[in-house]
């Protein structure tokens, strides 16, 4: 078990009412039995799933990368959340003001309940027109034959941020607008590699906001973060809620 000591600074902000941002990244979803990025476990049939996440990889070999994220759905389809996901659903219905953004496209953030969720990189659920750039729901398990065609006759993609693509302005914004008025964030499961997702904290930290890193791994926004906690999130942030007399537990 990890040892979780809050700071007295971090159990009053934890009970505090000051706007709370709290940025996830695949990690939070790894004890759901999801794969991370980077790191060990981060290959899919031996690839890099960061080469992958690209445009070039998608004009050079659409079948494959439709492959990579069909296992992905299939994968978050049969996932439940986990006591991470339980833990931020949790936070929000226990204070009123508080961010949720992340860089997940599994929707188990969603799922679990929490409801002001601003997903950066967008969403495995939708699909979107090469050709008209119409963005679809499609929650199917099955999506047929790879890769998917529009009605149009032209090819369907998933509807995520690729590297090299803009993030969707209304997201990037609402995180920078959070991030300037946090007084505390949490940063949970993020390797920090991957811009402009990573400079929320810096610019949270920045304009005064008490940041706080949970992650088994450290990385580059380590030696920013105010406090630190190196363990899995879902046992990290139930005892972080725990230690500031906060109920951890799911409901409806
Ligand atoms: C646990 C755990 C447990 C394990 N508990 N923790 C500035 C500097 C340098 C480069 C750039 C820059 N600005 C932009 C760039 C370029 C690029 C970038 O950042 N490159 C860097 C990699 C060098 N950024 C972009 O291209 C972005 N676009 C952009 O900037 O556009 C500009 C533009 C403007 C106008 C017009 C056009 C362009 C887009 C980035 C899109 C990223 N997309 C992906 C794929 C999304 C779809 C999909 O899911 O398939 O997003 S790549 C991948 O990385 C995915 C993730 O969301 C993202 C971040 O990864 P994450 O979540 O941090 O996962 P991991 O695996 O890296 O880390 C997991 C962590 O969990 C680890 O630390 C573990 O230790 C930890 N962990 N178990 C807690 N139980």
């Amino acid at each position: 078990m990890t040892e979780v000591r809050p700071s007295p600074k971090l159990v009053e902000l934890l009970r505090g009412t000051g706007p709370l941002l709290a940025l996830t990244g695949a990690g939070v979803s790894a004890e759901s039995g999801l794969a991370t990025f980077r790191g060990p476990g981060g290959l899919w049939e031996g690839r890099d799933p960061t080469e992958l996440a690209t445009p070039q990889a998608f004009r050079d070999d659409p079948l494959t990368v439709w492959r990579f994220y069909a296992w992905r759905r299939a994968q978050a389809a049969a996932a439940t959340p986990n006591r991470a996901h339980e833990t931020l659903a949790a936070l929000e219905r226990s204070r009123g003001e508080m961010l949720l953004v992340t860089q997940n496209v599994d929707g188990l953030h969603e799922r679990c309940g929490s409801r002001q969720v601003v997903r950066l990189h967008g969403s495995l659920w939708r699909l979107r027109c090469t050709a008209e750039g119409r963005e679809l729901d499609d929650l199917r398990t099955d999506l047929g034959e790879l890769p998917p065609y529009c009605d149009c006759g032209a090819l369907l993609r998933p509807g995520v941020v690729w590297f090299g693509e803009a993030l969707p302005e209304d997201a990037i914004e609402a995180g920078v607008r959070a991030a300037r008025q946090a007084a505390l964030v949490l940063v949970v499961g993020t390797s920090s590699l991957v811009y402009p997702a990573a400079e929320l904290p810096r610019i949270a930290a920045a304009a005064g906001g008490y940041v706080v890193e949970v992650n088994p791994e450290t990385t580059p926004l380590s030696a920013v973060a105010d406090e630190r906690f190196a363990g899995p999130a879902g046992e990290v942030l139930p005892a972080l809620l725990e230690a500031a007399g906060l109920s951890s537990e799911a409901s409806s």
